[in-house]
């Protein structure tokens, strides 16, 4: 059923036409109220949408099946109309109903606009990401990367945010808008990094720019106005009050409906002490934006400043009902009560401060709950009886909580605002970009707004006392106009204190949401009856679709529908693309696994979950005997069967010389040797901390650079260091008789002093405070790739069988033709205790090989493939990215979650061997050197895995540094492949690229695009999108930027001029010798049936090539 049966007679063929061209598309693009016009349209759509529930309605009666064309079309309309629930449950079952959904783009752009609505942004981002994986020139692709910046911006992973922000930028159909939003972004950023002079001369420059839109004007003044507020570099207090205030006027004054320069407004003036000024703005922030716990929790504290306590106890209540986590107001209300004497509910109080958010608690809180308990200990049961009967002027905080809400407050309680941590020094503003936002990607027009506006206006018109603030009559009588300034200043809540907080925005400005956070989340009920029998809530279907579809897409099933197969000739293949001179038929990039599969996603984790006994699984261990085991193939079987392998005694056995890559050595060889450095903390391996001293899988670093001399400097000097102490430690021991054991670790975390943070520590002791462990440096990602310089130590690894051997002809990576560093070149790692490689997963999925060189210990932790995805679900939980994040896993949070752990030691000399896709993590335990590479053993599920992964990288916007493409070519020429299996994959990927080939050379043949032959150096790296970051294979797209010449692939070209003005199209292969080269890649007979490697054909080592000019770097 579509949209044509789906009318009803009261839709009109001219309506219903009409209707089908309206789909999410056009979202935030229609104004619906400000004309005749627009009303139109809104009836037209909701004429369309009840028809479509009308026959949803019929077919669920009749118990027939309903197309999901028609539930789609239901969703966009509902969309169109801005009804959230609606369109989240249409959308959710043509989700479920649909298992091409991913096909549909339109689909997966409002299933993630309304995903963003309801603050899903996990899902959000998969939808946004499937669809510009599907089509990447889609008509709102930049809005997609706006959204997507905006979300990455909020995790604070502004590499990424900067990624999607300028593919605003570059791309020329982007409206002005968006733009000028982007650069505000752009702005904010710094300022939420810190950089605030930089921060403050980009809004500032913004400002200066002409035919800025309104709420980006409004944006930016209220940044730079927040910014005097809070930043005490920017001048005197008086003056820079002053300013903040001028700023937040003119923000007002280009959007005054901003509710959030109201509120800052308002925090200007009670810093004044302008109390009338603070309220009226407060007021005005109520009226303008969503409810804000923030708000509430100010005017709160100006009530209790002006000695009205009923009236702030309500101001706060109204706080932690829209924010039970709002720590500020908690704190706040405990101090209110303790200052009405009413200290049980002051307990109360202080212990939801605490309960709800330990990192952001002050921590004279926890001392006050102490005092508090301990009174109450020291009283006989008669006194604790008398003091809950006793009469208060306060209600308890039961019946508080209880009192009947105003009507001011209903319609938002449900959006749950949510809190942040507390930043320390200066807090960055929020975004607060709301009226932007609502406009602009929630599509709410004006016209709706001043009708909601209207709304809550009317709603307050019956309450009573100054602010609306309070929850009833009997205690709501604040009087207006009797706040002395001088007064308010002075006049302390009990014990001469002020409230901890003005509210939670004055200590946690830089985790608050952003404008288009806040847009987005929820404004109404997401419980929808649609239809009236099926009620859908957002979490059971969030969590129903966690693994949403079905099993990892696999070569063996991608030509289902295709209209190519492996059969055809390279012809066969060319003359498909004849007459594609659509653009919605060419794309950037050729997808290497199938355009018939859905983009390749986390996989669920094998069922049925395992037990307890083999969630901590025995780690494979070989022990070498005799250089016949070394040398034998069933070690490589072996190796290659398990997820992770332990393989002593090889390098004894083989006589390998690891003092060749000894400290000493490496400084006698090349003291100026370039060595990156990790600085971070030194940790136990079971946990990690964050800045409050939280437990958290966050793995931070900052990276500089040194030398290797230096690096060994500061190797040798730590390791004397621990030696003295040591041996002070057992000097001290044997003078005071007390034999009391001290680890390294234990040495961390026993000194008493120097907390970093001012946080809490989750302990439930209120004076013990956690210390942060000190900092210590990890030397990594050390290029041994120069032959001349290096020539002892590579020589020496030949000695390794040749399946191990950084070069071989068994290995893919060999056949690249240039070198990616650390991938088909060595890297080696300078460690003391402590030092941590965080966990990941090998370039596109691929082994690894590790060698301690000692003399301490590594400890080694690992999970099995199968389990990635459901490493990757604890990743998002976490908030940290999987692929390009650094992240620690907690090993209690794998038990619980049935992940498998592998964990041991590698001590001098062991071989860990890591097979494809294994994750893992290493802490080094002792001072000691590894080197380490990967290798591609020729192997259908290497592959297949790192074919995969190419492709998710894609989806992910994470550029893969082995360009598949280019490695499929070189296999095809290089490899006599004997496996039908691993020969399909190479195929097909070189049919996939070989098709886009010919569709481009259409494409451009339409435009008149003449294509210049290039060619190709031999070793020269292959390219890659300067925008996208995409591999370009064959025809490079080229344009000077900044006096370069940069490469760039056809869909980013074709964003930055559709007649491709200022490109020039190089050629790097002829066609026909394409086409050849894909006619000759054939299946050949095993010339050695016991053999399982492949026969290469003409593999030469070529020593030259790993000197490329253009080194593409694998860093872990
Ligand atoms: O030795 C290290 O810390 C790096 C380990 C690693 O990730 C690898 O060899 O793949």
């Amino acid at each position: 059923m579509t949209l044509d049966h789906a009318i009803d007679t009261a839709v009109t063929p001219a309506e219903m036409e009409r209707l089908k061209s309206f789909d999410s598309s056009l979202y935030g693009q229609l104004d619906l109220y400000n004309s005749p016009e627009g009303e139109a349209k809104r009836q037209l759509l909701l004429k369309g949408a009840q028809c479509l529930e009308n026959e949803l309605i019929r077919c669920n009666k009749l118990n027939t099946t309903v197309s999901p064309n028609l539930i789609c079309s239901l969703g966009h309309l509902q969309l169109l109309l801005e009804d959230f629930p609606k369109a989240l449950s249409a959308y959710q079952k043509y989700y479920n109903s649909d298992p091409n959904y991913w096909q549909n783009t339109a689909f997966l752009y409002g299933f993630g606009i309304v995903y963003c609505h309801y603050s899903q942004d996990a899902w959000a981002v998969q939808a946004f990401q499937m669809l510009l994986y599907r089509e990447a020139n889609f008509s709102r692709a930049s809005d997609v990367h706006l959204r997507l910046g905006i979300i990455k911006k909020k995790n604070k992973d502004y590499e990424a945010a900067t990624k999607h922000f300028k593919q605003v930028l570059n791309d020329s159909n982007s409206s002005a808008f968006l733009k000028a939003e982007v650069r505000f972004h752009g702005a904010h950023m710094y300022e939420l990094e810190g950089d605030l002079k930089k921060a403050r001369s980009l809004y500032e420059q913004l400002l200066q720019g002409a035919n800025i839109p309104n709420q980006v004007r409004a944006n930016a003044y209220k940044q730079l106005g927040w910014m005097y507020h809070m930043d005490e570099s920017m001048g005197d207090l008086p003056h820079r009050q002053t300013a903040a205030i001028e700023h937040l006027k003119k923000s007002l004054e280009a959007d005054n409906s901003n509710g959030e320069s109201w509120y800052y407004l308002g925090r200007c003036y009670s810093t004044l002490g302008k109390v009338h000024d603070a309220f009226v703005s407060y007021r005005q922030s109520i009226d303008k934006s969503e409810a804000s716990a923030d708000t509430w929790c100010s005017i709160g504290i100006l009530y209790q400043q002006q000695s009205q306590p009923m009236d702030a106890l309500q101001a706060y209540i109204c706080a932690v009902q829209l924010d039970k986590a709002h720590t500020a107001a908690w704190t706040n209300l405990g101090l209110l009560y303790e200052a009405n004497s009413q200290l049980k509910d002051a307990l109360h109080c202080f212990q939801n401060a605490v309960n709800t958010n330990p990192k952001e608690v002050n921590p004279n809180v926890k001392s006050r709950i102490s005092l508090l308990q301990n009174s109450f200990n020291k009283l006989t049961p008669q006194q604790l009886e008398e003091v809950t009967a006793a009469q208060h002027q306060l209600p308890c905080i039961d019946k508080a909580f209880h009192l009947p809400i105003p009507a001011e407050l209903t319609s938002r309680q449900q959006g749950g605002v949510v809190g942040g941590a507390p930043p320390q020094g200066y807090n960055a503003c929020p975004d607060g970009l709301s009226s932007t936002s609502s406009q602009m990607i929630n599509g709410q027009s004006p016209r709706k707004r001043k009708a909601l506006a209207k709304k809550k206006a009317d709603a307050k018109q019956d309450m009573p006392g100054y602010m609306n603030a309070g929850r009833g009559t009997p205690y709501m009588h604040p009087t207006q106009g009797n706040m002395d300034p001088q007064a308010m200043l002075h006049r302390h809540p009990y014990y001469g204190q002020q409230p901890y907080a003005m509210s939670k925005a004055d200590n946690c400005m830089d985790t608050q949401e952003s404008n288009m956070e806040r847009m987005m989340q929820p404004k109404d009920d997401p419980a929808v009856v649609l239809p009236p029998s099926e009620t859908l809530s957002i979490k059971q279907e969030v969590i129903t679709a966690a693994y949403p579809v079905p099993p990892s897409p696999s070569v063996a099933r991608q030509s289902m529908k295709s209209r190519l197969n492996l059969a055809m000739s390279a012809q066969e293949i060319l003359d498909s693309t004849k007459g594609c001179q659509s653009r919605e038929m060419v794309k950037g990039s050729p997808n290497i696994l199938s355009d018939m599969c859905r983009p390749p996603l986390p996989a669920p984790p094998p069922e049925p979950a395992l037990g307890p006994e083999h969630l901590t699984p025995a780690t494979p261990t070989i022990t070498i005997e005799c250089k016949k085991d070394a040398m034998s193939s069933d070690l490589k079987r072996v190796a290659m069967a398990q997820p992770i392998v332990l393989v002593k005694s090889l390098t004894n056995v083989l006589r390998l010389n690891l003092g060749l890559f000894s400290t000493k050595t490496l400084v006698e060889t090349a003291p100026d040797h370039p060595c990156e450095v990790r600085t971070q903390r030194k940790y136990n391996v079971e946990e990690t901390l964050d800045a409050h001293g939280n437990q958290t899988w966050k793995q931070e670093s900052t990276r500089t650079s040194t030398t290797i001399a230096k690096y060994a400097q500061y190797q040798a000097s730590s390791f004397q260091e621990s030696l003295a102490e040591e041996t002070g430690r057992s000097t001290t021991k044997a003078a005071t008789q007390q034999p009391k054991g001290s680890s390294s670790q234990g040495q961390q975390q026993s000194k008493p002093t120097g907390r970093d943070s001012d946080s809490d520590s989750s302990s439930s002791s209120s004076s013990t405070k956690r210390k942060l462990p000190p900092m210590i440096r990890f030397g990594t990602n050390v290029d041994l790739s120069d032959r001349d310089k290096w020539k002892t130590q590579l020589v020496e690894l030949q000695k390794l069988p040749h399946w191990l051997r950084v070069h071989w002809s068994g290995n893919a990576l060999s056949h690249l033709g240039h070198t990616v560093l650390g991938m088909n070149s060595v890297q080696l790692y300078m460690k003391i205790p402590g030092c941590r490689t965080p966990a990941h997963q090998e370039n596109l999925n691929l082994c690894s090989i590790n060698f301690n060189i000692g003399p301490g210990d590594c400890e080694w932790f690992a999970v099995p493939d199968d389990y990635w995805g459901a490493l990757h679900q604890l990743c998002v939980k976490n908030n940290v990215d999987y692929l390009s994040g650094a992240w620690w896993p907690l090993p209690e949070d794998l038990i619980k979650a049935k992940i498998p752990l592998y964990r041991f030691t590698q001590k001098p000399g062991d071989l860990v061997f890591i097979a494809p896709g294994t994750v893992h993590w290493v802490q080094a335990t002792g001072w000691c050197n590894n080197i380490a590479w990967n290798t591609a053993p020729m192997d259908t599920n290497v592959l297949k895995l790192a074919l995969e992964r190419y492709e998710f990288n894609k989806l992910q916007n994470y550029k893969s540094i082995v360009p598949m493409i280019h490695l499929s070519w070189k296999l095809a020429s290089n490899v006599k492949m004997t496996n039908p299996d691993l020969l399909s994959l190479v195929k097909f990927a070189c049919m996939k690229s070989l098709e886009h080939t010919g569709q481009v050379e259409e494409f451009l043949a339409g435009k008149n695009k003449h294509i210049v032959w290039h060619g190709r150096q031999d070793g020269e790296p292959p390219h890659y999108c300067f925008s996208c970051e995409l591999e370009v294979f064959n025809i490079l797209f080229v344009r000077e930027v900044e006096k370069k010449h940069v490469v760039y692939c056809l869909d980013c070209a074709l964003k930055i001029s559709s007649a491709l003005d200022g490109f020039v199209v190089l050629r790097e292969n002829l066609t026909d010798q394409l086409a050849q080269k894909y006619d000759s890649i054939e299946l050949h007979l095993q010339s050695n049936a016991t053999e399982v490697v492949n026969s290469i054909l003409s593999f030469n080592t070529r020593e030259s090539n790993s000197q490329s000019r253009d080194q593409t770097s694998a860093q872990t």
